[in-house]
């Protein structure tokens, strides 16, 4: 069996240790399709917080409190670059973190494409499912808001780290999208996967910048494979990060009906066939979609893995 994950962010990084514990189980084949929208550019390096959330929460590394970053990080380079007064200061790089940025740089200068660099740091963490950024293109996701007396486009993460999404916000722009190429690998495994799982992600900053890549969810509406989504809403609130926020710029409700009905039905030209909400949310109903309601609070690997069971039944 084959399965392909549409994933981003930290919930994202959790569904999937789920979804390995499952294929591990029954000799599935995983293929994580990552979101790079969050990607940035900080002093020269680049960073990948979503491919670095997986790959660390897969291999191990990351630290279980904040979700992202590495376990036991130590500081000194922030405190340096701090004494500095180096911007920008709302953003930090622990030390243990920084060597990833380095080596990722250090490729990318030479040469290497981003997914090509991906497996080479993979070949340290063994996540255990394929890694594929997306693209290996440049898409940054931007945020237009009201700020300084205008209206201006600033950075995914400036906008949640920095402003911690309280500003005045209009729109989410995916800065490159038009242009953007699937990675490698990417399309071969959407047409080869016999099902696509949309992880428990932010649908807004997480999933929609990899199906905004053009072809991408062509390739997943009119693909064989049957696709299942899994809620990020659990009575009526995000289990974590800012779905709520993002939601509420598109005047979408914050509610697994609201998310699934963004997704839409495949068969009336959206995404899904099937749509796996928490037990709280009961009776949720999306037009085309068969729901199904299990407990969805990833608590540990084997609860995860349940929850994935529980989607796969409903193809
Ligand atoms: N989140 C923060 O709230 N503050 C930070 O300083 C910060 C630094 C950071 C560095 C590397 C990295 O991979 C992630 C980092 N994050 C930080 C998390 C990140 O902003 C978001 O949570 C994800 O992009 C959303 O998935």
């Amino acid at each position: 069996m084959r399965i392909v994950v549409l994933t981003g962010g930290i919930g994202g990084a959790r569904f999937l240790l789920g979804v390995r514990a499952y294929a591990r189980e029954v000799g599935a084949e995983v293929t994580a399709v990552v979101n790079v929208g969050d990607d940035l550019l900080l002093h020269g390096l680049k960073v990948c917080p979503d491919l670095d959330s997986v790959m660390y929460t897969l291999g191990g590394g990351a630290d279980p409190e904040r979700g992202w970053g590495r376990v036991g990080e130590t500081w000194t380079v922030k405190s340096e670059l701090a004494a500095y007064g180096a911007e920008p200061a709302w953003f930090g790089l622990g030390d243990k973190d920084l060597a990833t940025h380095l080596v990722r740089t250090t490729m990318l200068n030479a040469g290497y494409p981003l997914s090509q660099v991906t497996e080479a740091l993979s070949a340290r963490w063994q996540p255990g499912v394929r890694l594929l950024p997306a693209t290996d293109d440049r898409l940054e996701t931007h945020v237009v808001v009201d700020l300084d007396g205008g209206q201006r486009a600033i950075h995914f993460q400036e906008w949640w780290v920095r402003h911690r999404a309280d500003v005045p916000t209009h729109r989410f722009v995916f800065v490159g999208a038009e242009t953007a190429k699937p990675a490698p690998g990417v399309l071969e495994a959407i047409r080869a996967a016999d099902v696509v799982l949309v992880a428990p992600s932010n649908p807004v900053v997480s999933i929609a910048p990899i199906l905004a890549v053009p072809g991408l969810r062509d390739a997943i509406a009119d693909g064989p494979a049957p696709v299942v989504g899994v809620s990020p809403i659990i009575g009526g609130a995000p289990v974590r990060g800012m779905a709520d926020r993002c939601l509420s710029v598109l005047g979408v409700e914050c509610s697994a009906a609201g998310v699934g009905g963004l997704y839409g039905g495949r068969a009336a030209g959206g995404l899904l066939d099937g749509w796996l909400v928490a037990t709280e949310d009961e009776g949720t109903a999306v037009p085309e979609v068969t729901v199904r309601a299990a407990p969805l609070r990833m608590t540990d690997e084997a609860a995860t893995a349940a929850m994935v069971r529980a989607a796969l039944e409903l193809m």
